[in-house]
């Protein structure tokens, strides 16, 4: 409670710097660590998720750094809670997302004696986050916290964590508060913009694939009017989809894993590739084979919002310091001095033909077929969340992703994370329908998280693509070690009676003319709910079989 003297304590500074900094949604997992915090949320205006494992908070506060380019904000506790929190804090770090993690800690004068669940926050989380750092002095919450949001959101985005000593929590200071943090944009310069210009006017053959963070719907709208304007094909890098409408004229596909072999050639028979936002990492270059490091074989101009970014793996022939959504606000006025035609037509057929129908695969359930029923009877606000696991694939190939943040998925391949994402993003748009596709074994790595989903009543819909293993290494096992099958077995529980323990909806799918109705049924529930799909192990990708992938491995070994 608040005091009358007109002091705050540090948690209640703490609080009001959030509100500054526009935060509305905080997740956590309450420790006695900080529970001067937990007070000061009492009679704030912040609306607090508790979860029920720190790796499903710091994914939710992910989830929202994803799609509102905002700093996510979540709190844990010291020690333990801290290092279950750390795979959010990965994702944020490898997927360019914008994240502050408080943490409590231990008190001030214990420190360096290895107290209770003591940890060294700036060693252990210095390596994963822009900054680590610990607040001393109650009178430097304010800028403190400020620095956090500026660090977090600016640049190339990334995870902040801010350790706060319980007793420094509770003292109490007068101190203004800061003022709110200020998302800045870097906008290219005009000279950069003539020698671009002069560079894709030039092409005979460009395209361009965006990536990264730092984007918004204008952007991506900017950016489709730029592209019809020249039939420039542009292909979106893995799991980024959601940066341009599919069924725009122009989109030449996922680049990602099991990309559609014709965008792939097209890539390399490209006479200028423009890369904007993203550091085409190890999936999207098809593991770093796709252009030549340090200088590609192809012109390469990179648009990236950090400056140590640009020749950092490839050296660009044109670098540009720029946010995509300032650059793209700069290609509208751009006038190129010879017209382009580009063959947006053409990147845009092979694309269409490449995920119209599903592809025929062992088993009752086909997933492709599940995933175009999605694709044709979603709404157009749907957002889809997902984790890691081969099943992806079938999201990749056959969902068709139409708006600015609509896919919310982990380009770190983090296993867990779509069960977090969905909660995040139903309190963040609980008008919004929201669908989690998971793996058998992804979806037991934060499906705790399920029960958060019906403590506030968050009717969305997991998907379970269930394999009984964990597909992906066994594909990759199978390749390696064929016929050896090694700790990639899964004995499953009964999903949809997990669901209903929970006070969920549960319902099992094992032919695919069941799902529509299933998911009718799911929805009509009003509940958080989980469809159970039996999916045929051999059913490891939508273009190859488990026993294919083992004879031509032992083919290739006995040649
Ligand atoms: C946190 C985490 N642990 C382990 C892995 C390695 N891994 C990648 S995919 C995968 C299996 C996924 O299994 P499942 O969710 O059942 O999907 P499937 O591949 O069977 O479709 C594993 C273990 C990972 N990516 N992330
Ligand atoms: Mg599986």
């Amino acid at each position: 409670m608040r005091a009358k003297d007109n002091l705050r304590t540090a948690a209640e500074v703490l609080v009001d710097q959030l509100i500054v900094h526009g935060v509305r949604h905080v997740f956590c997992v309450p420790g006695e660590s900080y529970l001067a915090v937990l007070d000061a949320f009492h009679d704030s205006a912040l609306d607090v998720t508790v979860c029920r494992q720190e790796g499903g908070a710091c994914m939710m506060a992910e989830a929202v750094g994803k799609v509102t380019g905002r700093p996510g904000v979540c709190f844990v506790t010291r020690g333990p809670g801290a290092t279950n929190a750390s795979p959010g804090i990965h994702i944020a770090r490898q997927d360019s997302t914008p994240l502050v993690m408080f943490v409590g800690q231990i008190g001030r004068d214990m420190r360096e004696r290895e107290a209770f669940q003591e940890l060294d926050y700036r060693a252990v989380f210095g390596s994963m986050t822009k900054w680590a750092t610990e607040i001393d002095d109650p009178a430097r919450v304010p800028e403190i916290v400020s620095r956090a949001f500026h660090t977090a959101a600016n640049g190339r985005p990334g995870p902040v964590v801010v350790a706060i000593p319980e007793d420094m929590l509770t003292e109490r200071v007068a101190v203004a508060d800061a003022p709110p943090f200020a998302l800045i944009e870097t906008s290219p310069g005009p000279d950069e913009m003539a020698k671009f210009a002069g560079m894709l006017s030039a092409a005979r053959a460009p395209i361009m694939l965006l990536g990264g963070s730092r984007w918004s719907q204008a952007a991506s709208d900017a950016v489709a009017r730029f592209a019809q304007k020249h039939a420039l094909p542009v292909a979106t890098t893995f799991r980024r989809a959601h940066l341009f409408d599919a069924l725009h004229p122009c989109y030449a596909g996922d680049l990602g894993i099991g990309p559609n072999p014709k965008l792939i050639e097209r890539i390399k028979g490209a006479d200028l590739v423009v890369l904007v936002g993203g550091r085409l990492g190890e999936l999207p270059s098809q593991s770093y084979t796709l252009f030549d490091i340090p200088r590609p074989q192809v012109p390469l101009v990179h648009v990236h919002p950090g400056a140590e970014e640009l020749g950092r793996v490839y050296s660009p022939n044109l670098a540009i310091h720029a946010t995509p959504t300032a650059f793209a606000a700069a290609l509208e006025k751009l006038e190129l001095p010879h017209p382009l035609r580009g063959a947006a037509d053409a990147a845009h057929a092979d694309y269409l033909a490449w995920t119209e129908k599903p592809t025929e695969q062992p088993g009752a359930v086909n997933f492709g077929a599940v995933m175009v029923w999605l694709r044709d009877n979603l709404p157009p606000d749907a957002i889809i969340c997902n984790g890691a696991g081969n099943y992806a694939a079938w999201i990749h190939r056959f969902l068709r992703m139409r708006r600015f943040g609509q896919h919310v998925a982990p380009t770190a391949g983090s296993m867990g994370f779509g069960v977090p994402a969905a909660v995040a993003m139903k309190r963040l748009y609980p008008e919004r329908p929201v669908v989690c596709i998971a793996g058998d074994g992804d979806f037991l790595m934060n499906g705790q998280e399920f029960a958060t989903a019906v403590q506030y009543d968050l009717p969305f819909t997991t998907i379970i693509s269930d394999n009984g293993q964990y597909g992906t290494i066994r594909m990759h096992q199978e390749r390696e070690y064929p016929g050896r099958v090694s700790a990639t077995e899964l004995r499953n529980p009964d999903f949809p009676a997990y669901a209903r323990a929970f006070g969920g909806f549960g319902i099992s799918v094992e032919r695919t003319e069941d799902f529509p109705a299933a998911f009718k049924e799911a929805q009509a529930s009003g509940k958080p709910a989980i469809i159970r799909l039996k999916i045929d192990p051999e059913a490891i990708t939508p273009t190859t079989t488990l026993a294919k992938i083992r004879a031509k491995s032992v083919a290739d070994k006995n040649r």
